[in-house]
Order: structure tokens, then C-alpha cells, then sequence
């Protein structure tokens, strides 16, 4: 390419995504925020990538580069993979008790996010709900004991509270929350980024359904009050997470409890499952490892 063209396009943050529109923030901070499309059929972008832009008139942008990720977090099955967010250094899991939580959806997220190198909290929300809060807590406790920060809140009913105690966690990093539909999400991100009105974009959705439903993620910088030198992503519930892009090994070196006994099995290419002499099977029926995490492991591996 002449030099004369490369030096046409522009360093850029994609700060938000919805299909396959985009919005990009320049680097520099030369102009505002602006919708962004990919060259053809290019769909492989997500919100935190870095970017190489082309501008084209007052407010667009033709995205027509992407620079190497420190991290990509994705979710697919057999036909489809679908980017969740790059460059990020955290995930914060976000669920609650009302309505319940699914765990196998739980331990999905958990594996993708370990094994793409991002390190994961639970954030439970909705604490102020005393009943459901004691449905759940014997799972909180099994995933606190692996080594799992778990973080409680109330966001819709203790704002402040919530400000506090996430505050030290996010400084100083980009922090993706990710979780099914209704936990809180962008509840938690309007108490975190006061201008951030995530009701109002979503008004759209909510006049269609009814709810307040988010179908953009997108990326917004904290108050420095709340956390210093941190970004928080807010993305769209989801009510499936596959994991077609990961191998056996990938999946079973995600779970935490598992790592100590692999290669004990009868067989070297045990899956974990039913198979006679499984090192990780025994371990779970003599409740040395928690059991319903690893039987939600085996479901996966059939998929
Ligand atoms: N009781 C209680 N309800 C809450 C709390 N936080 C949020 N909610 C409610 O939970 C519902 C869902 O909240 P959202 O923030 O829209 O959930 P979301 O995770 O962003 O959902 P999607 O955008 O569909 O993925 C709303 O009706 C909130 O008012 C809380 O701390 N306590
Ligand atoms: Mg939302
Ligand atoms: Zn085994």
C-alpha cells in the first residue's frame, strides 16, 4: 500500500456494537464518536477493538483494520461464533437469585472466560431479595471455595453501596459484564457511569417489548470518584453460551477443580464423563470436587 494511503486512516476504539453497525471513538480524541462499517461482508469486529479508520464525510467511518487483541472473549456453536468483546482484562458474571440464575449457563461462562485469558468474578446483584439470595447461596459458597471473587450487591436498591464495593476491583481496567437477560447489568452500569442512561437507549427495545432489554454493547469510561483509570462494557444477555470454538482440552484445563487430577484417569483420553477408572468422576462421588459443576461439564462435552 503507498504511504500516502496508510497515513489516511486513523487510529480508533470501537466503543459499541450491534450487528454489524458500529460506533468508533478516535484514539486521539480528534473527533466525536461516530457509526463505523466494515469493508464487505467483514463481521469479525467487536466492541474493544483497536482499529485502524478511514473517515468518510462529517460522521462516519469504514473500519479497515484490526490491530492484534490481548484478549477475545466469544461464544458459538457448531455454525456460528459470535465475538463478545476484545482487549478486555475482567469479566464480571453477573447473577441473581430472582429470577434464578441458570449454573450450567454459569459454568459456561466461566469456562470461556478462563480460557480466553480473562480473569472472572461472580457479581452477585439483587441481594436486597432475602429468599432468593438463600436459594442460591450454597452455589455462591461452592464457587467462593474454588478461588472465585465473589462480589454482592444491589444495584437497583444500594447504589452507593455498590459504588464502594466494586470501586477497588474495576481501577485501572476494562471490565466486560456479561450474563443472561434481566440480572442487571445495565442497572449496574447506569449506578457506575451516571450519564451513562442506558434506559433511554434502549427505548427502542423497550417501546417493541415492553422491557428494557439491551441489544447494543457498548463500552463508557467510570468517574474517576468511582474508579480510576477504568472502562466498563455493558452487552446484551444471552440465553445460550456454546462453546464449539474451544477444544476438550481447553475446556477441561477451564475448570479449576479439575487441573490437579487430569491425566489420573484409567484412560488418557478420558472426557470425564461416564468412563470406568475416571479420576474426576471418583473425586466428585466422594464429594472431594463439587458434583453439579462437574455434571454440567459432561452436558457440555455433548453438545
Ligand atoms: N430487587 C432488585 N431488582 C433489581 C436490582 N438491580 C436491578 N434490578 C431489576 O432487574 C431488572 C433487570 O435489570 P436490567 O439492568 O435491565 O438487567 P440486564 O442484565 O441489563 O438485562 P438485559 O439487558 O436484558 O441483558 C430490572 O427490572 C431492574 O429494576 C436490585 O439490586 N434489586
Ligand atoms: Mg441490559
Ligand atoms: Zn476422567
Amino acid at each position: 500500500m503507498p504511504s500516502s494511503a496508510a497515513a489516511a486512516t486513523e487510529s480508533a476504539l470501537v466503543a459499541a456494537s450491534f450487528g454489524r453497525q458500529f460506533y468508533v471513538r478516535s484514539r486521539t480524541g480528534a473527533w466525536p464518536e461516530r457509526v463505523a462499517v466494515t469493508r464487505g461482508k467483514r463481521t469479525d469486529v467487536c466492541v474493544g477493538d483497536e482499529v485502524e479508520v478511514r473517515l468518510i464525510g462529517a460522521d462516519q467511518a469504514v473500519i479497515e483494520s484490526i490491530h492484534a487483541r490481548r484478549t477475545l472473549l466469544q461464544r458459538s456453536d457448531r455454525w456460528r461464533r459470535k465475538l463478545i468483546a476484545a482487549n478486555v482484562d475482567q469479566a464480571g458474571i453477573v447473577i441473581a437469585g430472582d429470577p434464578p440464575y441458570s449454573e450450567a449457563l454459569l459454568v459456561r461462562m466461566l469456562i470461556a472466560v478462563e480460557a480466553a485469558g480473562i480473569e472472572p468474578a461472580l457479581i452477585v446483584n439483587k441481594c436486597d431479595l432475602a429468599d432468593a439470595m438463600r436459594m442460591i447461596e450454597p452455589r455462591l459458597a461452592a464457587h467462593r471455595s474454588l478461588g472465585y471473587r465473589v462480589i454482592e450487591i444491589s444495584a437497583g436498591t444500594q447504589p452507593a453501596a455498590a459504588r464502594a464495593a466494586l470501586g477497588g476491583w474495576l481501577a485501572g481496567r476494562t471490565t466486560l459484564l456479561i450474563g443472561q437477560s434481566g440480572m442487571g447489568k445495565s442497572t449496574l452500569v447506569n449506578v457506575l457511569v451516571p450519564d451513562a442512561d442506558l434506559r433511554t437507549q434502549a427505548i427502542s427495545a423497550a417501546l417493541a417489548s415492553g422491557r428494557h432489554t439491551t441489544t447494543f454493547s457498548r463500552m463508557f469510561e467510570l468517574p474517576a470518584a468511582t474508579a480510576a483509570d477504568a472502562r466498563i462494557i455493558d452487552t446484551p444477555g444471552f440465553q445460550g453460551f456454546g462453546l464449539a470454538h474451544l477444544s476438550a482440552s481447553q475446556r477441561m484445563h477451564a475448570m479449576r477443580e479439575f487441573v490437579a487430577l487430569l491425566g489420573r484417569c484409567r484412560f488418557n483420553d478420558c472426557r470425564h464423563h461416564d468412563e470406568p477408572g475416571c479420576a474426576i468422576r471418583e473425586a466428585a462421588e466422594r464429594g472431594d470436587i463439587d458434583a453439579l459443576r462437574r455434571r454440567l461439564y459432561a452436558q457440555i462435552d455433548d453438545d
